[in-house]
């Protein structure tokens, strides 16, 4: 999986450099999901592509911007799903943004994971890699060095709650004005890269983009956002649910699918089935 990691680490510099460049305009395409992308979304994506057509061991690849599974190698024995800039609309107020990659094996299901990686791209830049730990580098100089290793708490001190509000169901503004009761502090950017990451970093606490009235099937992608991030929560010694069910236990049906989605240390967790056991 080195060769996935090095390519990976030469996309993001790239990308970095792009990100910097200027403020770029909306082009005329739409994603899968019926998004705008801008133009820093499909250069990121071909960057990344570039990448990692490259790397042998890739048997076929597929983002967030790509309707369908791109062949690299038939003999390769990985397939990554890659969301190439991730929060991207974040770019023109000058918030963080990031990368984010998941590495299976055999099919796109959370059971199949095998690693995953993100790049914050912030005021510094900085490397999550998980494969049976959890490991924070950041890029110092010219090359990323390694930080240490990122372990949640049994409970965290910050709550993380996407999606319009006023779309909330019940039970989910009960659980958050629960932890708000508890003592917990509001933690949001609207990136999910940099909010994860800052709950990675400060021990702990609660992600969520929850299912709403408008949209019960919510927004994050399951292949590309959710299940990298479920593998590094559960690395790092917390836990990834739908509300119910472990996501990693969860099957796509489709390579865009989506899913109402809680990162936590264990604590939280515990809070938000309790919450859901409707
Ligand atoms: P994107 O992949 O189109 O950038 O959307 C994902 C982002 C996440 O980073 C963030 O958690 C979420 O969208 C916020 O969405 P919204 O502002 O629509 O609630
Ligand atoms: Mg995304």
């Amino acid at each position: 999986m080195q060769d996935i990691i090095e390519a990976i680490k030469i996309s993001a510099i790239k990308i970095a450099k792009e990100i910097k460049k200027e403020d770029r305009d909306y082009s005329q395409n739409t994603n899968s999901t019926g998004d705008n992308q801008l133009k820093i979304d499909i250069l990121s994506d071909i960057i990344i592509e570039e990448e990692l057509k490259k790397v042998t061991s890739i048997y076929e690849i597929v983002s967030e911007e790509k309707d369908d599974v791109v062949a690299v190698n038939p003999d390769g024995i990985y397939k990554v799903g890659y969301d190439p800039l991730d929060g991207s609309s974040l770019i023109d107020v000058n918030l963080s943004v990031g990368s984010i990659f998941a590495i299976y094996k055999n099919s796109f299901n959370g059971q199949d994971l095998v690693g995953a990686v993100y790049v914050v791209y912030g005021p510094r830049m900085d490397l999550v890699i998980a494969i049976d730990d959890v490991k924070l580098y950041r890029f110092i100089e010219d090359d990323f060095k390694y930080v240490k290793n990122l372990t949640l708490d049994e409970r965290g001190k910050y709550v993380s709650t996407g999606a319009t509000q006023k779309n909330w169901l019940p039970w989910h503004k009960k659980l958050v004005d629960k932890m708000f009761d508890e003592g917990y502090e509001l933690s949001y950017s609207g990136g999910m890269v940099p909010d994860l990451h800052f709950l990675l970093l400060r021990g702990g606490g609660l992600f969520s983009y929850p299912a709403t009235i408008d949209k019960p099937k919510s927004k994050l992608r399951m292949v590309f956002e959710i299940f990298p991030y479920a593998y590094i929560f559960e690395k790092a010694g917390g836990g990834a649910i739908d509300g119910t069910n472990r996501v990693l236990d969860l099957k796509p049906t489709f390579v865009h699918d989506t899913c109402p989605s809680f990162f936590g240390s264990n604590y939280e967790i515990e809070l938000v089935k309790k919450a859901y056991n409707l």
